[in-house]
C-alpha cells in the first residue's frame, strides 16, 4: 500500500487535508506481533489520533501552532496481523514511497521492531545517518527465544546496518548483560538512565548531520506513562522527554525523520500515556521539521 491512497478514518489534529502540500507524512503501524511481555501496542496509533483533539493547537515550548507545519496525517499501514517479515517489507516500501516523494515520515507504532524497517529505507536513501534511540530497553539482542525479529533486536540491526559508531542511545536502564558489553565494546555509544544531560553533550558531536529519532514512550516512568508493554520503573518523567525533543529541535542537527513507538493504551484507563504521547507528537512536528 502507498502512503497516497485515500484513508478516511481519524486523523492527528490539525491534519492538513492537500498530501501534495503537506511536508510531513504521519503514519501508523498497528503491529504487536513480536512482543515479549504484554501484547496492545496495535492499537496505540489509533488511540493516540483520538486524543490528540484534547490538544492545543499552540506550542508555549517552541512559539510556532501546528499549522505552521503541513502535515498529512495518512492513517495505518494494514499490516497482515501476525506476520512479522510481510509487515516489515511492507513498512519498508511504504518509508521508500515517502522519501522517493521528498516527505518526512513520522511513524507511530506499534512495537518498537517496526523502526527496523525504517532503518533500512533511511539508509538506501541517506549515505550518511545517525539514530538517536531513546528508551528504557537496550534493543540490542541478536534475538529473543531464537527470534531475530523481535522488538528487542532493532537497535541491534541498526548497528549493523548503519555502523555501531553511529547509533546513539538514551535513557537505557534495561538488558541483558550481554547487551551492555556490546554496546561498550562496540563503538556505539550508550547513556544509561538520562535522557536530557547525555544529550546536551552528544548534540554538538552531532551537528550538520542527518539523524533519525527513535523514540519509545517506556523511556518514561511508568507513572507518567503506563500504557506500554514492558513498562520498566526508574525512568524519566514526561517533563525531561519534552526537553529531549526541544534540545534536538534547537540543536544543529538536521532531522530526517523520526517515530513514537510502543504506546499499549489497554494498561491505561487514564489514557495518560496516549494523551502525553500526542503531546509528544505535537513537539516533534513543530521542532523538527524546519
Ligand atoms: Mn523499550
Amino acid at each position: 500500500m502507498r502512503f497516497e491512497e485515500a484513508y478516511s478514518g481519524n486523523v492527528f489534529i490539525k491534519s492538513h487535508p492537500n498530501l501534495e502540500e503537506s511536508k510531513v507524512i504521519i503514519y501508523g503501524m498497528p503491529m504487536d506481533w513480536t512482543v515479549s511481555f504484554r501484547p496492545g501496542s496495535r492499537f496505540g496509533p489509533a488511540k493516540i489520533r483520538e486524543v490528540s483533539l484534547g490538544l492545543e493547537e499552540y506550542s508555549p515550548y517552541l512559539d510556532r501552532i501546528l499549522e505552521d507545519v503541513k502535515f498529512y496525517d495518512a492513517g495505518d499501514i494494514p499490516l497482515p496481523f501476525g506476520n512479522p517479515q510481510k509487515s516489515i517489507d511492507m513498512i519498508e516500501e511504504y518509508v521508500d514511497n515517502i522519501l522517493e516523494a521528498g516527505k518526512f515520515p513520522l511513524g507511530i507504532g506499534g512495537e518498537h521492531l517496526v523502526s527496523w524497517p525504517i532503518f533500512k529505507a533511511f539508509q538506501k536513501k541517506y549515505d550518511d545517518f545517525a539514530i538517536i534511540h531513546i528508551d528504557a530497553h537496550a534493543d540490542l539482542r541478536e534475538e529473543y527465544e531464537g527470534e531475530s525479529l523481535s522488538h528487542s533486536t532493532p537497535i541491534r540491526k541498526a548497528c549493523a546496518l548503519i555502523g555501531p559508531e553511529n547509533v546513539y542511545s538514551f535513557g537505557i536502564r534495561s538488558g541483558m548483560q550481554e547487551e551492555f558489553q556490546f554496546a561498550k565494546e562496540s563503538g556505539m555509544h550508550m547513556a544509561k538512565f538520562d535522557v536530557a544531560e547525555p544529550l546536551k553533550e552528544v548534540l554538538p558531536k552531532l551537528a550538520g548531520r542527518n539523524v533519525y529519532v527513535t523514540i519509545d514512550i517506556d523511556v518514561l516512568d511508568p507513572a507518567h506513562a503506563p500504557g506500554t508493554g514492558t513498562a520498566e520503573a526508574g525512568g524519566i518523567t514526561s517533563k525531561e522527554l519534552l526537553e529531549a525533543i526541544h534540545l534536538i529541535a534547537k540543536s544543529d542537527v538536521n532531522v530526517i525523520g523520526g517515530d513514537l513507538v510502543e504506546v499499549a493504551p489497554i494498561y491505561d484507563p487514564s489514557e495518560q500515556t496516549p494523551i502525553a504521547a500526542s503531546k509528544f507528537i505535537r513537539e516533534m512536528l513543530l521542532g523538527w521539521v524546519k
